[in-house]
């Protein structure tokens, strides 16, 4: 394995913060060395590497969380780091992407029949008039990589959509995507539209995509604003935290 070793060892020497640097080096540290190799690949973008190591993990005996955790997660994890880092790009980004589906599709159908709890429910779309879902999809893919279950509307969303998918799957979080400056103020409208409709206190509301800003997500009435897909993972459990506190506040359990 000296290939899998040293290419993990360069590539945590990519990453400039060294609290960030010893978090990831725990990660592989703490890791099976089978584990170890499916990160490694996915970093590279290998995914038919990928594909026959979480096969391979599986007829082991090794559990779907383990693998999602300790091999596909961890990996995933300092790609988004290189990616919010300038130090890889959309292309190698989408590699690496396909690379953990082809994992997923294994360790995917097992989690789900195993009845495993998700942390949380999110709906995301590009909002109406806007095409470009690139960014969106990378959030999607870090968001699912996390643990949330979510439900993707698309490009082109319509308000109604986002209100009927949030009502339909029962969702905390909400994230919107815009990037043009045509299409951002629909962020606001559909926000707007839930308020009209009584809804805006169900749902924790996050916003993103490139000409967007934390003050323009503050004006607009969002919840919060997250700059990339690692931003938008720990956005998304930050709201849910909030989003359940608030629900324990206006449903307190009953004293015995
Ligand atoms: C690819 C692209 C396209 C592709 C889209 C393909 C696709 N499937 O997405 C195509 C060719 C279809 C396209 C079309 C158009 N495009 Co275009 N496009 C781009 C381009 C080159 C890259 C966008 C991209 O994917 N970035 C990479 C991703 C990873 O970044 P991101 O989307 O910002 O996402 C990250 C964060 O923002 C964040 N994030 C994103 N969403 C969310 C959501 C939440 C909740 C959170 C928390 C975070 C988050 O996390 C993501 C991952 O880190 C940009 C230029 C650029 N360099 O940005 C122009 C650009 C966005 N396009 C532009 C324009 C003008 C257009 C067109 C109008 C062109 C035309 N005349 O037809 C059309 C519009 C079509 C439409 N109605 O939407 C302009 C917008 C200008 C403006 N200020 O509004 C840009 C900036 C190019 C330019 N410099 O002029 N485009």
């Amino acid at each position: 394995m000296p290939e899998v070793n040293e290419g993990l060892e360069s590539e945590l020497a990519l990453i400039a913060n060294p609290s960030e640097r010893g978090h990831i080096r725990g990660l592989f540290e703490n890791a099976d060395p089978l584990m170890q190799r499916i990160s490694y690949h996915l970093i590279v973008g290998d995914h038919n590497e990928v594909d026959r190591l979480t096969v391979e993990a599986l007829e082991s005996g090794f559990d779907a969380n383990t693998i999602l955790d300790d091999g596909l997660i961890a990996g995933m994890a300092l790609v988004g780091i290189k990616f919010r880092d300038n130090i890889i790009f959309v292309p190698e980004v989408l590699v690496a992407a396909r690379a953990m589906k082809a994992g997923m599709t294994h360790v995917e159908p097992i989690l789900s029949a195993s009845g495993v709890e998700p942390l949380g429910t999110v709906i995301m779309g590009t909002v109406k008039g806007d095409l470009h879902d690139i960014g969106k999809n990378l959030c999607i893919m870090m968001l699912r990589g996390a643990g949330f279950t979510v439900h993707d509307l698309g490009v082109d969303t319509k308000p109604e959509e986002f209100i009927d998918a949030v009502m339909e799957h029962d969702a905390q979080l909400l994230g919107m995507s815009a990037l043009l400056t045509t299409t951002m103020p629909n962020m606001g409208k559909t926000i707007e539209a839930f308020e009209e409709m009584g809804m805006r206190d169900q749902v924790k509301i996050m916003v993103g995509g490139a000409p967007l800003s934390q003050e323009f997500a503050d004006d607009m009435g969002s919840d919060g604003y997250g700059k990339d897909a690692m931003a938008c993972v720990e956005l998304a459990s930050r709201l849910l935290e909030e989003a359940k506190e608030l629900q324990a506040t206006m449903n307190p359990a009953p004293t015995p």
